[in-house]
């Protein structure tokens, strides 16, 4: 007769693995912008609403034990009903599992939050009036505690680090909170990194920023990143993470990519093509070598939104420019037709064909330019490099300053971006200089 199989750890006195479900800024409320016509009537599909009804099937089939919510869970005080019927829905399907969901307010959600926790049932609000909070979770006789801390105003100028001391609970002890790590004189909970190490607890679950951090179960600190994207200034994976616990360590810290919009960057290379014509064939070799990896995922989005940057060396730029914009490229069909693909805008970082390095010898302006093209092609820790892009984020940061982003939220531009809108910028000005050479022989 066999034997039932053994509890796992039950003899040697390693508690059961508990698992938890992280979730960052969800805004609930807030549509998807830039959606091609024929995807407008399917917003909340491919919105927060979506995503949160992706993350709840999926706590499900994890059987994780808690959800937690790391603030602007809702978009702003406006969405109170879409809000509740999405939240009071999930959170239904979510206790009916067993799985308790604990959240924190963030500065979007600050005073809607704390309503909607009082109207729907299960969801636990932690941290109220900006003061700290703990839970401790349990399940079989394995145990996490969870510190919570919600905004109380719209502005909080102040770290909640700054002051009071977080006693531990039993278990590993994790932190969830909105914030702004290292930023002075943030309006939005300013933290400094060395709080958070120095709060003494395991690992910190952060909301605020919509780019996802490079969490890992050796380092299980920092920003969970949106739960989908919100805009094409948004891309790549995006979705919840999933933490393993067991014999008190963290063992896994996944990220679980399962928003029903994608947004990429999908670089489409031209170099060599014989006319313009022969860009086609290469954005669809490009999209079905991307269709191939979302659809290889648990979760595979149902539509993606491109931001395709045409690149590499050629002549053909204005007839590939002329051809494309005259195309219908907001409903492209790939693969197996199952994932909606549309192009939000296609940018030129296309390289005329010349020698940078002969042109760079020249001392009008075209040669000052290229010379600075030709810079900022070489390696990352190249002091010439960086003094280039550091010229071009200041005055970039005054633009992004201007108080009509705000509602945006955060434009910080990596150095790969600030290169790369150089290098655009760059060579459509040198592809200029030429014309006008030409022009004049
Ligand atoms: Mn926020």
């Amino acid at each position: 007769m066999p034997h039932p199989a053994p509890r796992r750890g039950g003899a040697t006195g390693e508690t059961t693995p508990m698992r938890l479900m992280a979730v960052g800024d969800l805004h609930l409320g807030r549509n998807p912008s830039r959606l091609p016509d024929f995807l407008s009537g399917r917003a909340g599909d491919l919105g927060p609403a979506g995503a949160w009804r992706r993350i709840v099937e999926a706590a499900v089939a994890d059987e994780v034990h808690a959800v937690l919510l790391a603030g602007d869970v809702v978009e702003g005080a406006t969405d109170f009903f879409e809000a509740y019927r999405e939240l009071a829905a999930g959170i239904r399907r979510l206790s009916e599992a067993g799985i308790r969901v604990l959240g924190v307010a963030g500065n979007h959600d600050v005073h809607v939050l704390p309503r909607l926790a009082d109207q729907v049932a299960g969801f636990e609000l932690l941290g109220r009036g900006g003061k700290w909070e703990s839970v401790t979770l349990e399940a079989d006789g394995s145990r996490a505690t969870v510190h919570g801390w919600s905004f109380e105003a719209d502005a909080v100028r102040t770290s909640p680090l700054a002051g009071p001391r977080l006693e531990r609970g039993p278990g590993l002890n994790f932190g969830l909170l909105h914030c702004d790590l290292d930023v002075t004189g943030s309006r939005y909970a300013p933290v400094r990194s060395r709080e958070l190490e120095g709060a003494g607890l395991d690992g910190w679950l952060l909301g605020h920023i919509h780019v996802p951090g490079p969490l890992t179960a050796e380092r299980p600190s920092g920003y969970l990143g949106a739960a989908t994207g919100l805009d094409p200034g948004e891309p790549g994976p995006r979705g919840p993470w999933r933490i393993g616990i067991g014999g008190g360590a963290i063992t896994s810290f996944e990220h679980l990519p399962l928003a029903p919009l994608h947004w990429d960057a999908l670089p489409v290379d031209l170099t060599g093509i014989a006319e313009p014509e022969d860009a086609r064939s290469r954005l669809l070799e490009a999209l079905e070598a991307l269709d191939r990896d979302l659809s290889a995922r648990a979760h595979p989005p149902e539509a993606a939104g491109l931001r395709v940057r045409l690149t590499g060396r050629t002549d053909l730029r204005s007839g590939v420019e002329a051809l494309l914009d005259a195309e219908a490229t907001d409903d492209l069909h790939v693969g197996n037709g199952r994932i909606a693909y549309f192009v939000e805008t296609f940018r030129y970082g296309l390289a005329p064909e010349i020698d940078l390095a002969t042109m760079a010898e020249r001392t009008d302006p075209p040669g000052l330019l290229a010379r600075r093209l030709r810079c900022l092609a070489r390696p990352e820790d190249d002091p010439e490099r960086r003094d280039l892009i550091e010229n071009a984020r200041r005055e970039l940061a005054q633009v992004a300053a201007d108080p009509v982003w705000r509602p945006l939220g955060d434009l910080t531009l990596t150095d790969e971006e600030v290169a790369a809108r150089l290098t655009e910028a760059g060579l459509a000005l040198l592809d200029g200089l030429r014309t006008q050479d030409r022009e004049r022989e």
